[in-house]
C-alpha cells in the first residue's frame, strides 16, 4: 500500500487542481492532501483565500480521488507532515520544480506538468471584470 502526499491552497477550484490531483492519486493507492491554512495562504500571496480554509478543505476531501485532507499550517512542516502520513511520494505541480528535492531523502519527490491556461489568479481577475 503506498501513500501520495500533496499540497496546496485549491481556492477556486478548477480543472488544473483536478488534473494534478487526479494524476497524484495515479502514484499511489492512497492520496493525502495538506490544503495550506488562511495564514500560509496570505503569506505565500499577500491576499486572503476567496474560500476560507474550511470550505476548501471540504471540498477537496468531497473528491473521490482524495482519502485524507488535512490543514498545511507552514511551508517549513512539510517533512513532519510527510513522516505523520507515511508518505511514499510527494507531488507537486512544475511551478515548484526543485523547491522540494530536499524530501528526497525520506520520500521520492516528484512534479507533474501544470495545466496550461488557466489559475485561480486568472479566474478572479476575469471575474472581477464582470462587475
Ligand atoms: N496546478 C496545476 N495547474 C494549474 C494550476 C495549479 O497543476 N493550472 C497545481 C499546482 O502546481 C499545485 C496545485 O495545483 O501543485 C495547487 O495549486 P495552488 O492552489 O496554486 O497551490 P499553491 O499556492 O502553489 O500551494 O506547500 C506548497 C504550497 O502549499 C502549494
Amino acid at each position: 500500500m503506498s501513500t501520495v502526499i500533496t499540497f496546496g491552497t485549491f481556492d477556486v477550484l478548477h480543472i488544473g487542481h483536478i488534473n494534478i490531483l487526479q494524476r497524484a492519486r495515479e502514484y499511489g493507492d492512497k492520496l493525502i492532501v495538506g490544503v495550506s491554512s488562511d495564514a500560509l495562504n496570505f503569506s505565500k500571496k499577500q491576499r486572503n483565500p476567496v474560500y476560507p480554509e474550511m470550505e476548501r478543505k471540504a471540498i477537496i476531501s468531497s473528491l473521490k480521488f482524495v482519502d485524507e485532507v488535512f490543514i498545511e499550517e507552514s511551508l517549513e512542516l512539510k517533512a513532519e507532515y510527510i513522516k505523520k502520513y507515511n508518505a511514499d511520494v510527494l507531488i507537486m505541480g512544475n511551478d515548484w520544480e526543485g523547491r522540494f528535492d530536499c524530501y528526497n531523502n525520506i520520500c521520492e519527490v516528484k512534479y507533474l506538468p501544470r495545466t496550461d491556461g488557466i489559475s485561480t489568479t486568472e479566474l478572479i481577475a476575469m471575474i472581477k471584470k464582470y462587475n
